[in-house]
């Protein structure tokens, strides 16, 4: 019985204690969703970038250090994870999102510095999904705040427009996320945009899968030498609209990225799409499956990491 008891404490305890959990805060601040939401509803009604880009910071949060905000750390020596070159294009909206949901949550004295900028930032995705017309889903909680932000250890771990079937797959199986998931995450390109420079080799160099068409219309919008703060959406049918038109995209060769097309490309993901092209509901249900399970990557949880005071620093 002692033997089972000290196994208990040294094996399963910790395996325990690492799973997220719905209403992890609801002894300590039981009301942080709804001001989660309230903060989220008043930042996106000043701009919809607060969309896209809350989403995709949670993205490379979770894909890097795993979901534990270490994308939020601000850097004197531009040296932290944000910096690397797959981060100077995240939009500080997301990361504006996340202080001012911070700063709301910590005006409650029982919330003040009990939350953590991950379980915030995973939050505000839910919402801001939700709110761009998405599915509502319960959101795990649990996380603490990582201790580690790198731009050096970034390389290698975010996919890459240029990326193939394969190349997609691995990456993301490395996450613990399958093909699905995978297909399902990315149409998560339903809303925002992109910077012409991320595009031009495809466009001028008559990428055979691109829709005529549209390939002549993405050359107008983004010439040659274009000025690179220029962005274009990504869904150009509804591209503030959070549904499932991605994937009807596809299927006309209307892939932003050669990572977008080769989904329906391939024939191993094809089938995938259609489905989720022809029904908002699967897409929906494998989306949130999917983002829940973006959500536990590589989470500290217990009392590893820290609840950081504010997002951008180290306490
Ligand atoms: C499958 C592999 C993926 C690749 C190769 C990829 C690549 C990119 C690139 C190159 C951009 C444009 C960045 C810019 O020029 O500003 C972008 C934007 C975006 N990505 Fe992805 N991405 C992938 C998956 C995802 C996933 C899984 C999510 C979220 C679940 C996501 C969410 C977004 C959003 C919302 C934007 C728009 C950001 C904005 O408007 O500010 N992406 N992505
Ligand atoms: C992929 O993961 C989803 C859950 O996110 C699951 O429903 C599905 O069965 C998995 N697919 C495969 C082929 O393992
Ligand atoms: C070098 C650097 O800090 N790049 C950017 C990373 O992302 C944030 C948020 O948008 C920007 O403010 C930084 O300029």
């Amino acid at each position: 019985m002692a033997k089972f008891c000290l196994l208990f404490l040294l094996v399963l305890l910790p395996l325990v204690s690492a799973q997220l959990r719905r209403n992890f805060y609801s002894a300590t601040c039981p009301n942080v969703e709804f001001i989660v939401r309230n903060a989220v509803t008043r930042k996106l009604r000043q701009t919809f970038v607060t969309a896209p880009a809350t989403l995709r910071l949670f993205f490379h949060d979770c894909f890097v250090e795993g979901c534990d905000a270490s994308v939020m750390i601000a850097s004197p020596r531009n040296n932290a994870e944000k910096d690397s070159s797959d981060n100077l294009s995240l939009a500080g909206d997301g990361f504006d999102t996340v202080m001012q949901a911070k700063a709301a949550v910590d005006a409650v004295p029982g919330c003040r510095n009990r939350v953590s900028c991950a379980d915030i930032l995973a939050m505000a995705t839910r919402d801001v999904i939700n709110m761009a017309g998405g599915p509502f889903y319960n959101v795990e909680l649990g996380r603490r705040d990582g201790r580690i932000s790198s731009a050096s250890r970034v390389g290698g771990k975010l996919p890459q427009p240029s990326f193939n079937l394969n190349q997609l797959n691995f990456m993301f199986a490395s996450q613990g996320l399958n093909q699905t998931d995978m297909i399902a995450l990315s149409g998560a390109h339903t809303i925002g945009v992109s910077h012409c420079t991320r595009i031009t080799n495809r466009i001028f160099n008559f990428d055979p899968t691109l829709n005529r068409n549209y390939a002549m219309q993405l050359q107008q919008m983004c010439p040659r030498n274009v000025d690179p703060t220029i962005a274009i959406n990504m869904d150009p049918n509804t591209p503030r609209t959070f549904d499932n038109i991605y994937f009807k995209n596809l299927q006309q060769g209307m892939g932003l990225f050669s990572s977008d097309q080769v989904l329906f490309t391939d024939p191993r993901s094809r089938a995938t799409v259609n489905q989720f092209a022809a029904n908002k509901q699967a897409f929906e249900q494998a989306f949130v499956a999917a983002i829940t399970k973006l959500g536990r990557v590589g989470v500290k949880t217990g009392n590893q990491g820290e609840i950081r005071r504010d997002c951008s620093r180290f306490n």
